[in-house]
């Protein structure tokens, strides 16, 4: 099994260094905004780019990979909404159980059914365990995924979910208010979290401000994930990766 992308986030958590990933849904970037994003990426110094969506419709992804893939060396890290969004281009898989709902098909069932075409796609596997937290309002994840998410204010629960996901073999977990959250998670949530496992920590969702992203890795985040913010305004890259990338090493 292939693990270089894995050996790198464990080496930056050891480092105490902080990723930025700018995520890409292929339904929301034609040719010409994707070129724009890769030359602002590339720029700004980006870590990684996720690809994926809770509802990807279009059938262009292995395009917009293959297209990511030829104009940058950023790596993409697939985000996939359903076991239909693999694509080979891209160097690795977020493998997401939805461990923080209780709909057995996204915590197993959908993995049974698609584990030999996973396999056979020679992506670099990353089993995640994925926390979906209620970010003030219905987001589609909350909805596609017809799974409760963490009340915003129930700390210890998001805790004991990390840890556990973690005591199950999880080697990274993500925690998501959902894209264009009203509010994103809260650092004392972060922070709790952070404290209580050793896997690399992903928080996404409603981020709009290099302020925030900053707060949360000083608050334990190891990877931040924007995409609907820099959907408005893909200045915002450089704003952000600045912030995430000046986070002092011992934070
Ligand atoms: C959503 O975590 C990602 O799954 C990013 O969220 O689009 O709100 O930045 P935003």
């Amino acid at each position: 099994m292939k693990q270089a992308l894995y050996q790198q986030f464990i080496e930056r958590k050891q480092a105490g260094r902080k990723s930025f990933a700018v995520l890409i849904d292929p339904d929301k970037v034609d040719n010409e905004k994707t070129d724009q994003l890769l030359l602002l990426a590339t720029e700004a110094q980006v870590d990684y780019f996720f690809v994926g969506g809770s509802l990807v419709i279009s059938s262009h992804l292995d395009d917009c990979i293959r297209q990511i893939k030829s104009h940058s060396n950023i790596p993409v890290i697939l985000f996939p909404g359903s076991p239909s969004q693999v694509s080979k281009y891209a160097d690795a898989l977020l493998y997401l159980s939805l461990i923080s709902g209780r709909n057995p098909e996204l915590l197993i069932g959908q993995h049974v059914i698609s584990a030999p075409f996973v396999k056979n796609s020679g992506l670099e596997i990353l089993p995640t365990g994925y926390m979906v937290v209620d970010g003030g309002a219905p987001t589609t994840v909350s909805y596609i995924s017809n799974a409760t998410p963490i009340p915003a204010d129930k700390n210890e629960i998001a805790m004991c979910t990390a840890m556990a996901g973690e005591m199950l073999g999880m080697k990274l977990i993500y925690m998501d208010a959902g894209s264009g959250a009203k509010r994103a998670i809260t650092e004392a949530m972060i922070e709790k979290v952070a404290r209580n496992i050793e896997i690399p920590l992903i928080i996404g969702g409603g981020i709009t401000e290099p302020e925030k992203a900053y707060r949360n890795c000083k608050a334990g985040a190891d990877v931040i994930v924007v995409g609907n913010a820099i959907e408005k305004d893909p200045f915002l890259i450089k704003e952000i990766s600045h912030a995430v990338h000046s986070v002092p090493v011992n934070a």
